[in-house]
């Protein structure tokens, strides 16, 4: 099959500097690797290829130590090989968690070894990118001691992609890789996805959209019908699913698959799916088992119930806790699990309260085999939200935070916005969940059954994530999975130096764009102080969440004549109650609510007046003008890289510049000009046109 030429994203192995290339070639040229396992054929191979690029000549892979050399890497488990056995403790590799490596230097029979050992196979994928990426970095390899171990016990990405129809939900990097019509067929890009993923720590996949119904079941053309995601429970569809696990597997990937909870009824021909029924129960039960004879090391199921449509456990009048436990207990014996989302709001006043209401009650119900995956924030993954209530709310039961790689509210893949900065925030705010010091990341990694998930960025398009920059939000979840106490500045220099190379110029004007972008996002889509959900949503069938429309919601900024805000404390909808104490007195007062979520948890006069003496509506213009320069310098920067940057990336990323600074200025002019209507009061600095 004829493949377009793709990016390599940070994997492009550029031949590293001549003065640092002959230290690597001392210790990396030759390679004494274990065999056996599928994932040790994947780290030969990634040896070959990364080595090859960086040091401009393949490893010799040995079979045996070889003794006519000073130096070399073995890779293998631990007791495995002598010059393993006999230098590393066997204990201290063995007791590492799922994933975890040892990467070390030492002296064997006279030679140097780098030993490179792990208790599980994928454990030996992800030391080999540690590795190779060490290179790429330009970090030394002479005296290794690395004991690495991921944080989170799982770390998957959630693809919103519509099989056979090819189509991603809130993605903009063009059509689904997936190709579900042609599999069992593979494309060598499922293996350099597996690849990417891998080599940030990912290891877990779930390919298609948790909205399952699409096209819906009421289309007249049965046709479409048999396309939707709830079909991949099909064997047949089963058996094209193992045969693109077989690809991730190599990785250390394991695959799952979002399913639809009316399943017994629409493929099972029941008439119901209770979950109290045993009929159903044995539905579940026989899928599952039926599974795991096809894909024997399948991950588990993500459901989307109850929510926006999707069938559920309240159609029975069922809570989420029977609903879930149905499929928990179909796992059992099983070495998978059931991501139930809690992403539910319905018809309400205040849509933040309502999965704390639908969920908190329910801690210590779930299965065992059950984690609850909460959005990280309270509404939908806005440029910037508080921190959802449930994480502080459920110690009994295990939770998975979910995040958005893709950037439906951030600039949908035109706008270079880096999501780590607000990531770090999310995982770093203390909850309280058990006194003061329990920040969401701890909360995540008390048991294996928890972990982050990522709501996928890639398609089809050659650079894979409809911006190059872009690359750097999934590289940047991967390694935030993997280790939360990662800063966003190391972050962001690794990804720049693999995907930019080492000229500081370069990497100081690419890393300062993605610092200070985050920022410049929520300054122009929201003045700043805690507003958000503004945009405009367009036809049903196709949802835009890109331009800016704050009448189409009012409800969510609260503009009224008399000020802004939503009144969300204890005496307004409640969500500031649904904390632990002391975050609720601390979000109730305005006085100490943090200004950059202000107005989300408070409806305040136009003219009240903030720390700094500035009023609320001179600080939206001031900061709504303040995000739109932002993005004019930000351009600026990227602009002056001509020539410095290849010719192919740097018109690309040039282009969805020129566009961003464009729609920056339409959301200021267009949030100005409407709050200015609100308020009637004018912009200090005569910007604001009035009227
Ligand atoms: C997959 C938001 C998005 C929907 C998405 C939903 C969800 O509403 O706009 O596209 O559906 O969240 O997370 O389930």
């Amino acid at each position: 099959m004829v493949e377009t030429t793709y990016d390599d994203c940070w994997l492009r192995y550029d031949r590293v500097e001549e003065t640092l290339r002959a230290a690597y070639r001392e210790r990396l040229s030759h390679a004494y690797v274990s065999e056996g396992a599928p994932e040790l054929g994947a780290v030969r191979a990634e040896l070959r290829r990364g080595l090859e690029g960086m040091l401009g000549r393949e490893p010799h892979l040995w079979q045996h130590p070889p003794r006519s050399v000073d130096s070399f890497l073995v890779i293998g488990h631990p007791e495995e090989m002598r010059p393993i056995s006999e230098t590393i403790d066997p204990e201290e590799a063995w007791d590492l968690a799922d994933g975890g490596f040892l990467l070390r230097t030492v002296e064997w029979e006279g030679q140097e070894c780098t030993v490179l050992t792990a208790s599980s196979d994928r454990g030996l994928v992800y030391g080999t990118f540690h590795l190779l990426r060490l290179v790429a970095t330009g970090e030394p390899i002479d005296d290794l001691d690395v004991c690495e171990e991921p944080a989170n016990a799982n770390r998957i990405v959630n693809h919103w992609d519509n099989p056979f129809r090819r189509s991603v939900e809130r993605g903009y990097a063009g059509q689904s890789i997936f190709d579900w019509e042609r599999l069992p067929d593979l494309r060598e890009r499922y293996f350099d996805y597996a690849r990417l993923l891998a080599s940030v720590g990912i290891d877990g996949i779930v390919p298609n959209n948790v909205n399952t119904g699409i096209p819906p079941r009421s289309t007249a053309n049965d046709a479409v019908a048999e396309r939707a995601g709830w079909q991949l429970l099909k064997r047949e569809n089963l058996e094209k699913l193992e045969a693109l696990a077989s690809v991730f597997r190599r990785y250390g990937i394991r695959t799952y698959l979002s399913i639809n909870y009316a399943a017994p009824i629409r493929l099972g021909g029941l008439d119901t799916a209770d979950p109290h029924d045993p009929e159903v129960q044995q539905w579940w039960q026989d899928k599952v088992d039926e599974i795991y004879e096809i894909v024997p090391d399948f991950g588990g199921f993500l459901v989307k119930a109850d929510s926006e449509g999707q069938p559920g456990p309240y159609d029975y009048d069922r809570s989420h806790a029977e609903g879930a436990n149905v499929l928990g207990e179909a796992f059992e014996g099983h070495d998978g699990r059931v991501w139930w989302r809690a992403f539910v709001y319905s018809e309400h006043d205040d849509r933040a309260v309502q999965a704390y209401e639908a969920f908190a009650h329910l801690d210590g119900e779930f299965h065992e085999k059950v984690t609850v995956q909460i959005k990280n924030g309270p509404i939908d993954f806005q440029q910037r939200e508080p921190v959802s209530t449930l994480f502080g709310a459920m110690p009994e039961t295990d939770l998975g935070c979910e995040l958005q790689i893709t950037g439906e509210y951030t600039g949908q893949g035109v706008h270079p916005t880096s999501h780590v900065p607000m990531w770090k925030e999310v995982l770093g705010f203390d909850t309280h969940a058990d006194g003061e010091g329990t920040p969401v990341k701890d909360v995540l990694t008390e048991r294996d059954g928890q972990g982050i998930a990522g709501v996928g960025i890639v398609g089809e398009d050659p650079n894979w994530t409809g911006n190059y920059l872009l690359q750097s939000n999934l590289y940047g979840f991967g390694r935030l999975c993997w280790n939360p106490d990662l800063s966003t500045e190391e972050i962001t220099d690794e990804w720049v130096r693999q995907t930019f190379g080492h000229d500081e110029a370069v990497v100081d004007a690419v890393s300062e764009i993605l610092l200070d972008s985050w920022q410049a996002c929520i300054d122009y889509h929201t003045g700043g102080i805690g507003l958000m959900h503004m945009m405009y949503n367009g036809e049903k069938t196709l949802e835009n969440h890109y331009d800016p429309a704050p009448w189409e919601w009012p409800e969510y900024h609260g503009a009224t004549a008399d000020g802004i805000g939503v009144d969300r404390t204890t005496d307004g909808s409640g969500y500031a109650a649904q904390y632990r104490e002391p975050l609720t007195d601390f979000y109730d007062d305005p006085e100490t609510c943090p200004e950059e979520l202000l107005l989300f948890f408070h409806h305040l006069p136009w003219e009240y007046e903030l720390e700094d003496g500035t009023t609320v509506i001179q600080r939206l213009y001031d900061d709504l003008y303040a995000g739109a320069a932002a993005v004019d310098e930000l351009r600026e920067r990227w602009l002056a890289l001509e020539g410095q940057v290849d010719e192919r990336r740097h018109r690309h990323v040039a282009e969805r510049f020129d566009e961003h600074a464009l729609q920056a200025k339409r959301w200021r002019d267009t949030l100005c000009e409407y709050f200015y209507e609100k308020s009637e009061i004018p912009d200090e600095h005569g910007r604001v046109p009035a009227g």
